[in-house]
């Protein structure tokens, strides 16, 4: 094993192969400040991750005051010491030069420095303002998934228990809205099915639209020493794009984008002619069988095959793959989430789960995945749009439960509705329906669709937005009100990954200047705003993290998300991070859900009756009542629908958008970390050979991508994505960052200029991942390649190009 394997240069570092059934061995990785070692460290500091939903377990360096590094925690269950890129180098912006340390306002037009004092009482003015006239539905919030769970607890317990707006969603609704829908669709509830653990186990991956290589490395680093090990399971990878799971597979089916539900459709049609059904397992746990194999009997590899322009034969051989399985783990990311029939696709992987038996077991579980470190606490916290605990809107005992929970009249937490989503929100707030809107710890002004749109909303007269992050972003710059906030490292909280482990990040230092921690924002906003209860008594009754987090145990015990087993104590002193749920009955916590039936999916117990997968529109109590009573997982099925904007003369491509491996989101933090900011320093443009011959385009060439919203420019990277389909990363708003290429107004790179405002009428989660676009050149290319990696899912056909590295800064250490 290298020692100091430069990291950007070898993203997942050295292999270290196991066996089926047997443990991931232990890889420590760490990244000091330069010239520092070990020794010169004051203090450890436990933390997760926060660059994605993983939950790589750390122990955060400090010294005289300052975070100088991080360490990965062998002991924990989910990342056995290792860590991706991202978290070995993106620390570092905790302390850049420009993090925000005073709170703005705006005076005559320009945001000017003032005290916490003037700043809140602005937004309690503002809101004592809108209650008497327009009401509480003037009022909305747009969150995270990227706080810790006492913050979302408590901005949940204000705006539905205090303010008693329907208006409060996360952009997970951009994020994880179908993970959670598609579990409530198929077993009642929302909550991970399957575990990490699943992948030691598993003879069959199956990744549905998930570049895990690049948005999960460590998870990636798991699978790959499976893939080193014995006996390596097998590979199927769905994605238009060459990622390295796609290098790696034994089948890689690349559809046109729009396509899943159609693939999936043909998967399920061949899963059920061969007759690799579970019948018994059919019998005792689901209902609805029989209408989806009505559905998709139609459904032949050949008529997939036309649709998504994949080889029949390739379908065919994937679905041998997963009807040979005995132990099947699939996992489901943005290349379904982000599409126009985003939750019927994701159901589809469940039911194919549950037509083979394959859950619950050792090796057989979905994971709907998580993108955002917190996006599982968004939801269950009900900060997403849900009601608190996976409660149900539509059951009155569960409206009942939590305002005896909260000691609040049940009227008024709002309830005759869905709750309102994020793209409504904005649309209200475009329209004047709502007058203050608080945006917490998200940069809507570069990652909603449609930025032209979007700009216009949050410059709106008679709009009045509060913004709380790190940084004067895009979105900020926009804002009425800016509230420095603290980030990890710097606030102590708990974050729950994408397998249900919770894990506690500590505060390491104190953050800078006045800025505070998000709780103690919302926590100073409940005292001034003085919620009450029935009693009469302080409806907000923490004071601090762990408080919260006591009232939160409270509010979930007894629902899926059980955490009453918990406590900040506890998780401090543990050696990994713990399952929810835990509880009296499971004090270890949980390692898999469903081992014996679906019970959250009774009719009295489950967080949703369901939707029409077609139209979205909810079932009623009746429906599901006559559908399930007696509690089990429930197999729907759709019909594929062509995605609404199809290629034309005008805009002959498909445009799809996603990730890179070095950078987090609009780059707020790996913008600001040198290693990582110049291994992707500038936007680029992805294409095939054939598209850049037709077009006589080449490496390197600057053109721009045009849709009917907008357009963007970047430098020409011809790789071996599926032909008719131009890639544009996301990450690089029109603000750039200290770290990037030089600081300033860098207009006309954000993929969301492109965007549309569309979105799945399920989940309603916008369409990130198909539009018609079109692509010309701006001017030749000087010689010098596209500033995109070469290391992943964006490297070059052309040998010639230089290979990305991260020279002596990026070494980082490695030990087994
Ligand atoms: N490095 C890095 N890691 C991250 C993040 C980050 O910003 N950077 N963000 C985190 C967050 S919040 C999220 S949500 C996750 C997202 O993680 P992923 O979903 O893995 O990332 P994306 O790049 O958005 O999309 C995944 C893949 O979908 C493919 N795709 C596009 N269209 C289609 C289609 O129609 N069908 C199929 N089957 N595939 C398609 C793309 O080619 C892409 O490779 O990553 C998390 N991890
Ligand atoms: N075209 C396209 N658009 C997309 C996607 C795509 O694939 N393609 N993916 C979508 C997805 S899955 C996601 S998750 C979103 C992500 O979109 P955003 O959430 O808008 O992206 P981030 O850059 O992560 O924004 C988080 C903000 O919170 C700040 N922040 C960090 N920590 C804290 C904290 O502790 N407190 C506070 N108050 N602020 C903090 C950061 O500085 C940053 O400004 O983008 C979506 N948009
Ligand atoms: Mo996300």
């Amino acid at each position: 094993m290298e020692p100091n394997p430069d990291r950007v240069a070898r993203p997942w570092g050295d292999r270290t192969p196991y066996p089926a059934g047997g443990t991931w061995p232990a890889r420590t990785d760490t990244h000091l400040a330069e010239g520092l070692g070990p020794d010169d460290v004051d203090r450890w500091t436990k933390a997760a991750s926060v660059l994605h939903s993983n939950g790589d377990a750390m122990d955060v360096a400090v010294r005289d005051g300052r975070i100088v590094g991080v360490r990965g925690r062998a002991a924990d269950r989910v990342n056995h010491g290792r860590l991706g890129p991202k978290d070995l180098f993106g620390w570092q912006a905790c302390h850049a030069p420009d993090r925000l340390t005073r709170p703005l306002v705006r005076e005559q037009g320009r945001l000017v420095p003032c005290s916490w004092d003037t700043a809140m009482d602005r937004i309690v003015t503002r809101t004592r303002d809108l209650l008497p006239g327009p009401g509480p539905e003037a009022i909305g919030f747009y969150t995270s998934g990227q706080l810790f769970l006492e913050e979302y607890y408590t901005l949940a317990v204000i705006a539905r228990g205090g303010l008693g707006t329907p208006h409060l969603d996360g952009n997970t609704r951009l994020c994880t809205a179908t993970a959670a829908e598609s579990l409530k669709e198929s077993f009642g509830s929302d909550g991970q099915p399957g575990s990490f653990t699943d992948v030691d186990h598993a003879d069959t991956l199956a990744l549905f639209g998930h570049n895990v290589s690049e948005t999960q490395p460590v998870l990636w680093m798991r699978i790959l020493d499976r893939l080193a090990g014995p006996d390596p399971p097998r590979l199927v990878c769905v994605d238009p794009r060459p990622t390295a799971a796609a290098a790696r597979a034994d089948v890689h089916l690349a559809p046109r984008p729009g396509t899943n539900l159609a693939l999936l459709n043909a998967l399920l049609h061949e899963t059920v002619r061969t007759g690799r059904v579970d019948r018994a397992y059919l019998r005792t746990h689901t209902v609805g069988f029989e209408e989806l194999a009505d559905r998709v009997a139609p459904c032949t590899p050949e008529w997939a095959a036309d649709i998504c322009d994949v080889p029949a034969r390739d379908i065919v051989r994937a679905a041998e793959l997963l009807g040979g399985a005995r132990r099947l783990v699939s996992t489901v990311l943005q290349g379904v989430y982000q599409s126009h029939q985003a939750t019927a696709a994701a159901v589809q992987v469940n039911n194919l789960h549950l037509l083979r038996g394959m859950l619950g077991r050792p090796g057989c579980g979905v994971l709907q995945m998580n993108g955002q470190p917190s996006a599982q606490n968004t939801r269950e916290c009900g900060a997403d749009g849900d009601l608190p605990g996976f409660r149900n809107w539509q059951n009155p005992d569960h409206v009942r439960e939590l305002a005896g929970i909260w000691n609040v009249d049940p009227e008024r937490i709002p309830h005759d509705g869905p709750p309102t989503h994020a793209m409504e929100i904005f649309r209200l707030a475009g329209e004047g329906g709502i007058g203050l809107l608080w945006i917490s710890g998200t940069n809507p002004a570069v990652s909603l669709p449609e930025l032209a749109r979007i700009r216009g909303i949050l410059g709106r007269e008679g709009l009045v937005t509060v913004v709380q992050d790190l940084f004067l972003t895009e979105t900020a710059r926009l804002a009425d009100v800016v509230l420095p906030a603290a980030t990890w490292g710097e606030k102590t909280g708990v974050i729950t990954n994408a397998d249900r482990t919770v894990h506690l990040c500590e505060r390491a230092v104190d953050p800078p200047g006045l800025a505070r921690p998000d709780l103690d924002v919302f926590l100073d906003y409940a005292r001034r705003m003085d919620f009450r209860d029935r009693a009469g008594a302080p409806l907000v009754s923490w004071h601090d993290a762990e408080s919260a987090f006591e009232a939160w145990k409270r509010c979930s015990a007894g629902r899926p998300c059980d955490y009453t087993g918990l406590s900040h104590h506890r998780l401090r002193g543990a050696a990994s991070g713990i399952q929810w749920p835990c509880d009296a009955e499971h004090p270890d916590g949980t390692e898999r859900l469903y081992t014996d039936g679906f019970t959250w999916a009774h009719p009295d117990a489950c967080e949703s009756y369901g939707k029409d997968l077609a139209t979205g529109d909810p079932h009623d109590a009746d429906d599901y009542r006559a559908l399930n009573p007696e509690g089990r997982a429930v197999i729907r099925s759709a019909a594929y629908e062509p995605p609404r904007e199809e290629p034309d003369a005008a805009y002959p491509l498909r445009l799809t958008t996603g990730r890179t491996l070095y950078h987090f989101h609009t780059r707020t933090k790996t913008g600001r970390a040198p290693q990582l900011s110049a291994a992707a320093p500038e936007v680029w443009v992805e294409l095939s050979a054939g598209e850049a011959a037709v077009r006589g385009l080449a490496e390197g060439d600057l053109v721009e991508v045009a849709t009917r919203r907008g357009a963007l420019r970047g430098r020409l990277r011809v790789t071996a994505i599926r032909d008719g389909v131009v890639f544009v990363p996301f990450h690089y708003g029109y603000w750039d960052t200290p770290g990037g290429t030089g600081g300033g107004d860098a207009p006309g790179r954000a993929a969301n200029e492109t965007t549309a405002t569309d979105w799945d009428p399920v989940s309603k989660q916008p369409l990130f991942k198909t539009a018609a676009a079109r692509l010309t050149l701006v001017e030749r290319g000087d010689g010098r390649p596209s500033p995109a990696p070469t290391t992943t899912a964006s490297a070059p056909l052309d040998p010639t190009v230089p290979p990305t590295t991260g020279g002596p800064a990026a070494r980082a250490g490695q030990r087994s």
